[in-house]
């Protein structure tokens, strides 16, 4: 295939048109993906998630410019309707993120959301996996804390910053359930706006009072996004954990459990699929459960059998 043959050689265009294609839910973009997938693992994937307006896209933007003036190739997925790399936004941001895709190398990409919870899209990891087998390194995913999203990205992600501003609120109010166990790092942005320190003592005892052993304590830092002030300090922190992660022999366990839920996902999404093409079969089994035939989950076992069969 041309196309595969482009995008192994670096062409740019070739990437644009594989994740397209990926996007799609092609066959091409099919092939593609067991063509590249020998080739992925290199890139540290970083998940950037929080309130929306606490400064992603900004950090992300800072992180590229420091990542590529050191000479790195940064690929970017934003998963938000309202990101500044769509447009949608202030023209500043625009700027701002336009400036940050300029430099040689980074390739940024935004895909829309899924559903209403803003989660993420669920070709997000392939589109990853094609930014790293195009040696895109680091790979950052920029969606919006909306629930099921921030878990989502953290579970695609190597590193996880949990991006908060003193806009976003009381601590507590923030740290909703799920969210302490995603955050590898906590970004308190916007420290130039009145209450950063009390957030980031806020956060702080939070982790003093978290129940068992851990291992790693997500570092608390202050950053000015717009200025790229803490950005040198954030990256340093990136690789800390990266080194923690490599050097404790997590990494495979946290990327095998990755894959788990991946396949996982995948295995439903095709269920779901043909159950929705096969709405016979399930209407079929509706009437026998509503005539007190069967139980429901005495029919859903005989659907999976025969879907199996
Ligand atoms: N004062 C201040 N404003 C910031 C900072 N970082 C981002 N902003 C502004 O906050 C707004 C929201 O930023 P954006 O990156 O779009 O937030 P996102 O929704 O989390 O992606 C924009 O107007 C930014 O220019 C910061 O550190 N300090
Ligand atoms: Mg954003």
């Amino acid at each position: 295939m041309k196309l595969l043959a482009d995008f192994l050689a670096g062409g740019v265009p070739a990437l644009a048109r594989a994740i397209t294609l990926v996007e799609n839910g092609t066959e091409r973009g099919r092939e593609i993906l067991e063509a590249i997938h020998s080739r992925t693992g290199r890139a540290w994937r970083i998940g950037v998630t929080g309130p929306p307006g606490a400064g992603k896209s900004t950090l992300v933007a800072a992180l590229t410019e420091a990542a590529a003036g050191a000479g790195r190739s940064v690929g970017i997925v934003a998963v938000d309707p309202s990101s500044p790399f769509t447009g949608g936004a202030l023209l500043g941001d625009r700027i701002r993120m336009h400036e940050a895709a300029t430099h040689p190398g980074v390739f940024i990409r935004s895909m829309a959301s899924r559903g209403e919870l803003g989660g993420l899209a669920p070709t997000t990891q392939e589109v990853a996996d094609l930014l790293d087998a195009a040696g895109k390194d680091p790979v950052i995913l920029e969606t919006v804390g909306a629930g099921q999203a921030e878990v989502e990205v953290a579970q695609a992600a190597d590193t996880t910053l949990v991006v908060l501003s003193p806009e976003s609120g009381d601590a507590v109010q923030t740290m909703k359930a799920g969210i302490m166990e995603i955050a590898d790092i906590y970004v308190l942005n916007k420290a130039d706006r009145e209450g950063a320190p009390r957030l980031a003592i806020e956060i702080e005892s939070m982790l003093d009072a978290r129940p068992g052993e851990h291992a790693w304590r997500p570092p608390v830092l202050q950053t000015v996004a717009n200025e790229g002030r803490g950005v040198p300090e954030l990256l340093d922190a990136i690789d800390r954990h990266r080194a923690f992660l490599e050097g404790s022999g997590r990494l495979g366990e946290r990327r095998r459990r990755r894959l788990v839920r991946r396949i996982v996902a995948l295995v439903n999404a095709a269920i779901t699929e043909r159950l929705l093409s096969d709405r016979v079969r399930v209407e079929r089994m509706v009437e026998l459960v509503q005539k007190g035939e069967k139980s429901p989950r005495k029919a859903a076992g005989e659907i999976l059998t025969e879907l199996g069969s």
